[in-house]
Protein backbone atom coordinates (compact mmCIF):
# COMPACT_ATOMS: atom_id res chain seq x y z
CA UNK A 1 0.00 0.00 0.00
CA UNK A 2 0.96 3.27 -0.96
CA UNK A 3 -0.84 6.21 -0.39
CA UNK A 4 -0.99 9.16 -2.80
CA UNK A 5 2.21 12.06 -2.35
CA UNK A 6 0.37 15.37 -0.42
CA UNK A 7 1.36 18.81 0.18
CA UNK A 8 1.41 20.37 3.71
CA UNK A 9 1.72 23.81 4.18
CA UNK A 10 2.62 25.65 7.33
CA UNK A 11 1.07 29.07 8.18
CA UNK A 12 2.94 31.01 10.58
CA UNK A 13 4.40 34.45 10.47
CA UNK A 14 7.92 35.36 10.33
CA UNK A 15 9.82 34.19 13.47
CA UNK A 16 7.00 31.31 14.56
CA UNK A 17 10.23 29.06 13.94
CA UNK A 18 9.09 27.52 10.89
CA UNK A 19 12.25 26.58 9.71
CA UNK A 20 13.95 25.61 13.20
CA UNK A 21 10.94 23.17 13.25
CA UNK A 22 10.96 21.69 9.87
CA UNK A 23 15.23 21.12 10.85
CA UNK A 24 14.15 19.54 14.05
CA UNK A 25 11.27 17.68 12.97
CA UNK A 26 13.55 16.34 10.08
CA UNK A 27 16.58 15.51 12.62
CA UNK A 28 14.27 13.08 14.60
CA UNK A 29 12.33 11.32 12.38
CA UNK A 30 15.31 10.44 10.46
CA UNK A 31 16.56 8.43 13.31
CA UNK A 32 12.62 7.89 13.36
CA UNK A 33 9.84 7.28 16.02
CA UNK A 34 8.46 3.09 16.35
CA UNK A 35 9.81 2.13 13.29
CA UNK A 36 8.35 5.51 11.37
CA UNK A 37 10.84 7.27 9.62
CA UNK A 38 11.47 10.35 7.33
CA UNK A 39 14.28 10.53 4.25
CA UNK A 40 14.80 13.02 1.97
CA UNK A 41 13.73 12.31 -1.76
CA UNK A 42 17.35 13.85 -2.74
CA UNK A 43 20.51 12.76 -1.03
CA UNK A 44 21.36 16.57 -1.22
CA UNK A 45 18.56 17.62 0.54
CA UNK A 46 19.32 15.22 3.08
CA UNK A 47 22.80 16.81 3.40
CA UNK A 48 21.86 20.34 3.47
CA UNK A 49 19.12 19.71 6.54
CA UNK A 50 21.32 17.46 8.33
CA UNK A 51 23.98 19.90 8.25
CA UNK A 52 21.77 22.68 9.27
CA UNK A 53 20.86 21.29 12.28
CA UNK A 54 24.56 20.26 13.01
CA UNK A 55 24.70 23.55 12.99
CA UNK A 56 21.72 24.34 15.04
CA UNK A 57 22.48 21.64 18.00
CA UNK A 58 26.26 22.59 18.17
CA UNK A 59 27.10 26.35 17.33
CA UNK A 60 26.55 28.22 20.56
CA UNK A 61 25.25 32.21 19.92
CA UNK A 62 22.87 33.58 17.89
CA UNK A 63 24.66 32.61 14.92
CA UNK A 64 22.95 28.92 15.49
CA UNK A 65 19.58 29.92 14.30
CA UNK A 66 18.68 29.70 11.05
CA UNK A 67 18.43 32.85 9.07
CA UNK A 68 14.87 34.14 8.31
CA UNK A 69 13.93 33.25 4.79
CA UNK A 70 14.22 35.54 2.05
CA UNK A 71 12.00 35.69 -0.81
CA UNK A 72 12.44 32.75 -2.24
CA UNK A 73 10.09 29.06 -2.05
CA UNK A 74 12.27 26.13 -1.00
CA UNK A 75 10.39 23.08 -1.29
CA UNK A 76 11.58 19.42 -0.15
CA UNK A 77 10.33 16.50 -0.28
CA UNK A 78 10.11 13.25 1.82
CA UNK A 79 8.88 9.64 1.95
CA UNK A 80 7.76 8.90 5.14
CA UNK A 81 8.05 5.35 5.90
CA UNK A 82 7.52 2.31 8.35
CA UNK A 83 10.49 -0.24 8.64
CA UNK A 84 11.93 1.45 5.37
CA UNK A 85 8.84 0.74 3.50
CA UNK A 86 7.57 4.02 1.94
CA UNK A 87 4.14 4.52 3.44
CA UNK A 88 3.42 8.23 1.96
CA UNK A 89 5.17 10.94 0.58
CA UNK A 90 5.03 14.52 1.01
CA UNK A 91 6.44 17.91 -0.17
CA UNK A 92 6.89 20.86 2.46
CA UNK A 93 7.60 24.34 1.15
CA UNK A 94 9.76 26.82 3.68
CA UNK A 95 9.07 30.55 3.10
CA UNK A 96 9.28 33.80 4.11
CA UNK A 97 6.60 34.11 6.77
CA UNK A 98 6.53 38.11 6.47
CA UNK A 99 4.71 36.35 3.07
CA UNK A 100 1.50 36.53 5.22
CA UNK A 101 1.40 39.78 5.93
CA UNK A 102 2.32 41.03 2.30
CA UNK A 103 0.37 42.28 -0.49
CA UNK A 104 -0.93 39.37 -3.02
CA UNK A 105 0.83 40.60 -5.54
CA UNK A 106 4.18 39.57 -4.47
CA UNK A 107 5.58 36.81 -6.45
CA UNK A 108 5.94 34.78 -3.22
CA UNK A 109 2.58 35.40 -2.13
CA UNK A 110 0.82 34.28 -5.19
CA UNK A 111 3.09 30.83 -5.05
CA UNK A 112 2.55 30.48 -1.04
CA UNK A 113 -1.29 30.37 -2.30
CA UNK A 114 -1.04 28.20 -4.90
CA UNK A 115 0.60 25.94 -2.82
CA UNK A 116 -2.00 25.97 -0.10
CA UNK A 117 -4.56 25.74 -2.32
CA UNK A 118 -2.93 22.20 -3.58
CA UNK A 119 -2.27 21.01 0.09
CA UNK A 120 -4.03 18.08 1.69
CA UNK A 121 -3.22 19.31 5.04
CA UNK A 122 -2.12 22.39 6.89
CA UNK A 123 -0.08 22.95 9.99
CA UNK A 124 -0.62 26.09 11.77
CA UNK A 125 2.24 27.58 13.63
CA UNK A 126 1.94 29.75 16.69
CA UNK A 127 4.38 30.97 18.60
CA UNK A 128 4.68 29.99 22.90
CA UNK A 129 5.81 33.43 22.65
CA UNK A 130 2.83 35.30 22.76
CA UNK A 131 0.76 32.84 24.62
CA UNK A 132 2.67 33.40 27.94
CA UNK A 133 -0.46 35.12 29.87
CA UNK A 134 -4.22 34.84 28.60
CA UNK A 135 -4.70 36.49 25.22
CA UNK A 136 -5.04 39.67 24.76
CA UNK A 137 -6.53 42.02 21.71
CA UNK A 138 -2.88 41.96 21.00
CA UNK A 139 -2.50 38.29 20.41
CA UNK A 140 -4.31 38.50 17.61
CA UNK A 141 -1.67 40.67 15.62
CA UNK A 142 1.45 39.31 17.05
CA UNK A 143 0.41 35.58 16.27
CA UNK A 144 -1.19 36.70 12.65
CA UNK A 145 -4.09 34.14 13.42
CA UNK A 146 -6.16 36.90 11.93
CA UNK A 147 -4.21 36.55 8.31
CA UNK A 148 -4.12 32.78 8.90
CA UNK A 149 -7.95 32.81 9.40
CA UNK A 150 -8.60 34.38 6.50
CA UNK A 151 -6.18 32.45 4.65
CA UNK A 152 -8.49 29.16 5.45
CA UNK A 153 -11.30 30.56 4.51
CA UNK A 154 -10.41 31.70 1.11
CA UNK A 155 -8.28 29.12 0.32
CA UNK A 156 -8.91 26.02 1.98
CA UNK A 157 -12.98 26.17 2.73
CA UNK A 158 -13.43 27.21 -0.85
CA UNK A 159 -11.39 24.88 -2.64
CA UNK A 160 -11.47 21.82 -0.42
CA UNK A 161 -15.50 22.10 1.28
CA UNK A 162 -14.29 19.99 4.16
CA UNK A 163 -17.49 18.65 5.77
CA UNK A 164 -17.99 15.78 8.14
CA UNK A 165 -17.67 13.18 5.28
CA UNK A 166 -14.76 14.49 3.31
CA UNK A 167 -12.87 16.35 6.72
CA UNK A 168 -9.87 18.28 6.21
CA UNK A 169 -6.53 17.75 8.43
CA UNK A 170 -5.20 21.10 10.38
CA UNK A 171 -2.58 20.64 12.99
CA UNK A 172 -2.02 23.39 15.53
CA UNK A 173 1.47 23.71 16.32
CA UNK A 174 2.49 25.49 18.86
CA UNK A 175 6.15 26.61 18.51
CA UNK A 176 8.72 27.29 21.26
CA UNK A 177 6.65 25.71 23.92
CA UNK A 178 9.21 25.98 26.25
CA UNK A 179 8.39 29.52 26.77
CA UNK A 180 5.13 29.07 27.90
CA UNK A 181 5.27 25.78 29.80
CA UNK A 182 4.64 27.31 32.91
CA UNK A 183 1.02 27.86 32.23
CA UNK A 184 -1.90 25.38 32.51
CA UNK A 185 -1.83 23.35 29.64
CA UNK A 186 -5.43 23.36 28.95
CA UNK A 187 -5.57 27.14 29.46
CA UNK A 188 -3.80 27.45 26.90
CA UNK A 189 -5.21 24.98 24.23
CA UNK A 190 -9.00 27.29 25.64
CA UNK A 191 -6.86 30.18 24.35
CA UNK A 192 -6.02 28.86 21.21
CA UNK A 193 -9.44 27.59 20.02
CA UNK A 194 -10.53 31.18 20.84
CA UNK A 195 -7.97 32.25 18.11
CA UNK A 196 -9.16 30.11 15.90
CA UNK A 197 -12.99 29.45 16.72
CA UNK A 198 -14.46 28.17 13.14
CA UNK A 199 -12.28 25.17 12.88
CA UNK A 200 -13.99 24.25 16.28
CA UNK A 201 -17.32 24.83 15.30
CA UNK A 202 -19.65 21.78 15.55
CA UNK A 203 -20.39 19.57 12.04
CA UNK A 204 -17.71 22.01 10.08
CA UNK A 205 -15.53 18.86 8.93
CA UNK A 206 -12.36 20.11 10.50
CA UNK A 207 -9.57 17.63 12.50
CA UNK A 208 -8.07 19.38 14.65
CA UNK A 209 -4.67 18.45 16.43
CA UNK A 210 -3.63 21.13 18.67
CA UNK A 211 0.07 20.14 19.38
CA UNK A 212 2.81 21.91 21.61
CA UNK A 213 6.23 21.60 20.14
CA UNK A 214 9.86 23.03 21.30
CA UNK A 215 13.28 22.52 20.10
CA UNK A 216 14.45 22.16 23.82
CA UNK A 217 12.79 22.59 27.43
CA UNK A 218 15.68 24.77 28.69
CA UNK A 219 15.58 27.10 25.64
CA UNK A 220 13.07 29.75 27.96
CA UNK A 221 15.79 30.64 29.90
CA UNK A 222 19.13 31.21 27.35
CA UNK A 223 17.85 30.40 23.76
CA UNK A 224 21.15 30.61 22.19
CA UNK A 225 22.76 28.45 24.42
CA UNK A 226 20.72 25.77 26.07
CA UNK A 227 21.14 22.50 24.81
CA UNK A 228 18.94 21.60 22.07
CA UNK A 229 16.83 18.61 22.70
CA UNK A 230 13.53 18.44 20.48
CA UNK A 231 10.29 17.36 22.36
CA UNK A 232 6.95 16.31 20.32
CA UNK A 233 8.10 17.42 16.80
CA UNK A 234 7.39 14.49 15.11
CA UNK A 235 3.55 14.31 16.41
CA UNK A 236 2.29 17.12 13.58
CA UNK A 237 3.23 14.77 10.58
CA UNK A 238 1.87 11.71 12.31
CA UNK A 239 -1.05 13.09 12.14
CA UNK A 240 -0.59 14.71 8.34
CA UNK A 241 -0.07 10.55 7.89
CA UNK A 242 -2.71 9.34 10.06
CA UNK A 243 -5.23 11.76 8.68
CA UNK A 244 -4.73 10.49 4.90
CA UNK A 245 -4.55 7.26 6.76
CA UNK A 246 -8.36 7.82 8.06
CA UNK A 247 -9.23 9.31 4.35
CA UNK A 248 -8.19 6.37 2.81
CA UNK A 249 -9.42 4.09 4.76
CA UNK A 250 -13.05 5.55 4.39
CA UNK A 251 -13.09 5.60 0.84
CA UNK A 252 -12.14 2.16 0.68
CA UNK A 253 -14.63 1.41 3.35
CA UNK A 254 -17.66 2.80 0.82
CA UNK A 255 -15.70 1.00 -1.67
CA UNK A 256 -15.91 -2.22 0.18
CA UNK A 257 -20.00 -1.79 1.04
CA UNK A 258 -20.39 -1.00 -2.97
CA UNK A 259 -19.04 -4.07 -3.98
CA UNK A 260 -20.87 -6.31 -1.01
CA UNK A 261 -24.35 -5.00 -2.16
CA UNK A 262 -23.30 -5.72 -6.22
CA UNK A 263 -22.47 -9.23 -5.28
CA UNK A 264 -25.19 -10.03 -3.45
CA UNK A 265 -27.25 -8.97 -5.71
CA UNK A 266 -25.95 -11.18 -8.24
CA UNK A 267 -25.94 -14.53 -5.53
CA UNK A 268 -29.78 -13.75 -4.99
CA UNK A 269 -30.27 -13.66 -8.35
CA UNK A 270 -32.06 -16.79 -10.26
CA UNK A 271 -29.57 -19.70 -10.53
CA UNK A 272 -29.36 -19.48 -14.33
CA UNK A 273 -28.42 -15.83 -14.43
CA UNK A 274 -25.91 -16.91 -11.51
CA UNK A 275 -24.37 -19.37 -14.00
CA UNK A 276 -24.10 -17.06 -16.43
CA UNK A 277 -22.40 -14.31 -14.40
CA UNK A 278 -20.32 -17.01 -13.34
CA UNK A 279 -17.00 -15.29 -14.30
CA UNK A 280 -18.08 -11.74 -13.07
CA UNK A 281 -19.03 -13.80 -9.75
CA UNK A 282 -15.16 -14.89 -9.56
CA UNK A 283 -13.78 -11.34 -10.24
CA UNK A 284 -16.11 -9.41 -8.24
CA UNK A 285 -15.06 -11.51 -5.50
CA UNK A 286 -11.24 -11.34 -5.88
CA UNK A 287 -12.04 -7.45 -5.68
CA UNK A 288 -13.86 -7.71 -3.12
CA UNK A 289 -11.04 -9.90 -1.11
CA UNK A 290 -8.16 -7.32 -2.14
CA UNK A 291 -10.04 -4.36 -0.28
CA UNK A 292 -10.68 -6.02 2.61
CA UNK A 293 -7.14 -7.00 3.20
CA UNK A 294 -6.57 -3.47 2.08
CA UNK A 295 -8.60 -2.02 4.82
CA UNK A 296 -7.01 -4.48 7.33
CA UNK A 297 -3.35 -2.97 6.21
CA UNK A 298 -4.82 0.47 6.57
CA UNK A 299 -6.31 -0.05 10.29
CA UNK A 300 -2.91 -1.62 11.20
CA UNK A 301 -1.06 1.03 10.42
CA UNK A 302 -2.97 3.34 11.86
CA UNK A 303 -3.26 1.80 15.24
CA UNK A 304 0.61 1.98 15.00
CA UNK A 305 0.12 5.83 14.68
CA UNK A 306 -2.67 6.72 16.71
CA UNK A 307 -0.75 4.48 19.85
CA UNK A 308 1.75 8.32 19.19
CA UNK A 309 -1.18 10.73 18.81
CA UNK A 310 -2.88 10.04 22.64
CA UNK A 311 -0.24 12.30 23.63
CA UNK A 312 -1.99 15.46 21.68
CA UNK A 313 -5.65 17.13 21.84
CA UNK A 314 -7.60 15.97 18.84
CA UNK A 315 -11.20 17.82 17.61
CA UNK A 316 -13.34 16.72 15.16
CA UNK A 317 -16.58 18.64 14.61
CA UNK A 318 -15.75 20.66 17.13
CA UNK A 319 -15.75 17.88 19.58
CA UNK A 320 -12.21 16.00 21.78
CA UNK A 321 -11.96 12.70 20.28
CA UNK A 322 -9.37 10.08 20.99
CA UNK A 323 -7.00 9.26 18.07
CA UNK A 324 -8.68 5.65 17.43
CA UNK A 325 -8.45 3.10 13.90
N1 LIG B 1 12.68 29.29 22.94
C1 LIG B 1 12.68 28.79 21.71
N2 LIG B 1 13.05 29.56 20.66
C2 LIG B 1 13.01 29.04 19.42
C3 LIG B 1 12.61 27.69 19.17
N3 LIG B 1 12.66 27.48 17.83
C4 LIG B 1 13.05 28.64 17.27
N4 LIG B 1 13.28 29.60 18.22
C5 LIG B 1 13.65 31.01 18.02
O1 LIG B 1 12.79 31.55 17.02
C6 LIG B 1 13.53 32.24 16.04
C7 LIG B 1 12.86 32.20 14.70
O2 LIG B 1 12.81 30.89 14.18
P1 LIG B 1 12.74 30.56 12.62
O3 LIG B 1 12.67 29.09 12.52
O4 LIG B 1 13.78 31.26 11.87
O5 LIG B 1 11.32 31.22 12.25
P2 LIG B 1 10.59 31.22 10.83
O6 LIG B 1 9.13 30.99 11.11
O7 LIG B 1 11.23 30.27 9.89
O8 LIG B 1 10.77 32.72 10.33
P3 LIG B 1 10.78 33.27 8.79
O9 LIG B 1 11.77 32.48 8.03
O10 LIG B 1 11.14 34.72 8.91
O11 LIG B 1 9.38 33.11 8.30
C8 LIG B 1 14.88 31.53 16.08
O12 LIG B 1 15.89 32.37 15.59
C9 LIG B 1 15.07 31.22 17.55
O13 LIG B 1 15.59 32.32 18.23
C10 LIG B 1 12.25 26.87 20.31
O14 LIG B 1 11.88 25.69 20.22
N5 LIG B 1 12.30 27.49 21.55
MG1 LIG C 1 12.19 30.50 8.12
Amino acid sequence: MKLEEIKITMLGTTGAGKTSYLLGMYAVMQTGIKGFTLAAKEMDLDLELTQRWEKLISLKGEDRWPTPNAATMEYYGFDFSYGFRPLMGFEWLDYRGLALSDRSTEQDVADLVQYLTESQCLFLGISGEYLTSPIAPTTVREIKSDRMNQFIQQYISVNKNPNPKNPFPVAIVITKYDLCHHRDKDEIITDVKKLFQALFTPNSGWLVMICPVSLGKELCNDPDNANIIPVNVHLPVVFAVYSQLRAYGLKLKSQRDRQTLALETIKQSNPLLQLLKNSELQAKSTQLQTCEAEIVTVEENMKLLSGELQQASLYFNGSEVTADV
